[in-house]
């Protein structure tokens, strides 16, 4: 069953480029950059990683992106999440990334895209590996920094296939962005947002109504309205399900009681995703490997997921086709 799900063809939906910053990586970009880090040891690191909520997470992966300083850094940042898509037949992927946990440190915009967006390019022709790049914008920040950072966007708005909200939910809901999202809109780029991982399916509900999103990122707690879950099936809204960032976060306590099974039966369009691997276990075989052991997925059922990841992409459908 391992086996099969590696060599499965799959597409993640669902991944913050700045989460994929493996200790290693980031001890040597400290190193390369002269910044100092609180860690002396991966052991030490590893220690830091133990996280009761997102909150917890979010403050030591805010400090931890402080390595990276140039455009080769989000560059090697990058390239080194492609290898791992490629060995694990992730063949495309849809990244996010924030840019103001940068330009908040004086790191330009052009640094951080221009980075990413090389390294995108030769993971298509070294890596064969498709990727589309949504920007997301800190609901933590204010709506007036979100639209400050759209404006910035767009002289490359080329290389954006769309917008996202992440960061702190609780206490951000998506009403704050209505404004941005609109303009996002208009400027022809199709909307996601975090929403029901910590907080409450009425944040779904809103994120659905108010910033028009193509996909709903987490979602898990739409199961508390069982109206909202038959919207969420009538319209086929995908979510980007993250298991182990959920058990890693405490939305679940363990695997065993994560829902997304029971959300596939409900005829949800649900996928698997890794969310943030460098600091929740792995990356997307990962996850599937943890709903077989945990939850006895069944190889039909991984299939499905599977087959979920390319229908609620971005992709044309003659591009998901020659993916297939
Ligand atoms: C995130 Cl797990 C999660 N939730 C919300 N925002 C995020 N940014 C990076 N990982
Ligand atoms: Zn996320």
């Amino acid at each position: 069953m391992i086996d099969f799900l590696t060599k499965m063809p799959k597409a993640e939906l669902h991944l913050h480029i700045e989460g994929s910053l493996e200790p290693e990586l980031m001890f040597a970009l400290a190193q390369r950059n002269n910044i100092p880090l609180p860690y002396a040891s991966l052991d030490d690191v590893r220690r830091a990683y133990q996280f009761e909520n997102l909150q917890d997470f979010l403050d030591i992966y805010y400090a931890s992106a402080a390595v990276l300083i140039t455009e080769q850094d989000f560059y090697d940042l990058t390239w080194a999440y492609l290898e791992k898509c490629a060995e694990q037949n992730v063949v495309h992927s849809e990244i996010f990334f924030d840019p103001q946990t940068h330009t908040q440190r004086g790191i330009s915009f052009k640094t951080v895209i221009n980075g990413i967006s090389r390294a995108l390019a030769d993971g298509k022709t070294q890596l064969g590996i498709s990727s589309l790049l949504i920007m997301c914008f800190l609901r933590h920040l204010s709506a007036e920094e979100a639209m400050q950072t759209l404006v910035e966007a767009g002289p490359y708005i080329g290389q954006l296939a769309g917008v996202g909200l992440d960061s702190s939910e609780l206490g951000h809901p998506p009403e704050k962005f209505s404004q941005v999202f609109a303009m996002a809109s208009e400027m022809g780029l199709p909307a996601v947002a975090h929403a029901g991982e910590e907080g409450p399916a009425e944040y779904i509900w809103n994120a659905l109504k108010l910033l028009k999103v193509k996909r709903i990122d987490h979602g898990v707690r739409c199961v508390d309205d069982p109206e909202l879950v038959a919207v969420l099936r009538d319209n086929h809204i995908p979510l980007t399900v993250c298991p182990l960032s959920n058990t890693k976060l405490k939305v679940f306590e363990q695997m065993s009681q994560h829902n997304i099974l029971e959300l596939l039966d409900k005829g949800l369009n649900v996928t698997v995703n890794s969310d943030d691997p460098a600091y929740f276990g792995g990356y997307v075989n990962e996850n599937f490997v943890a709903l077989y052991q945990g939850l006895a997925m069944t190889q039909a059922q991984a299939v499905k997921l599977a087959q979920n990841s390319f229908n609620a992409s971005f992709l044309e459908n003659e591009e998901k086709q020659a993916l297939l």
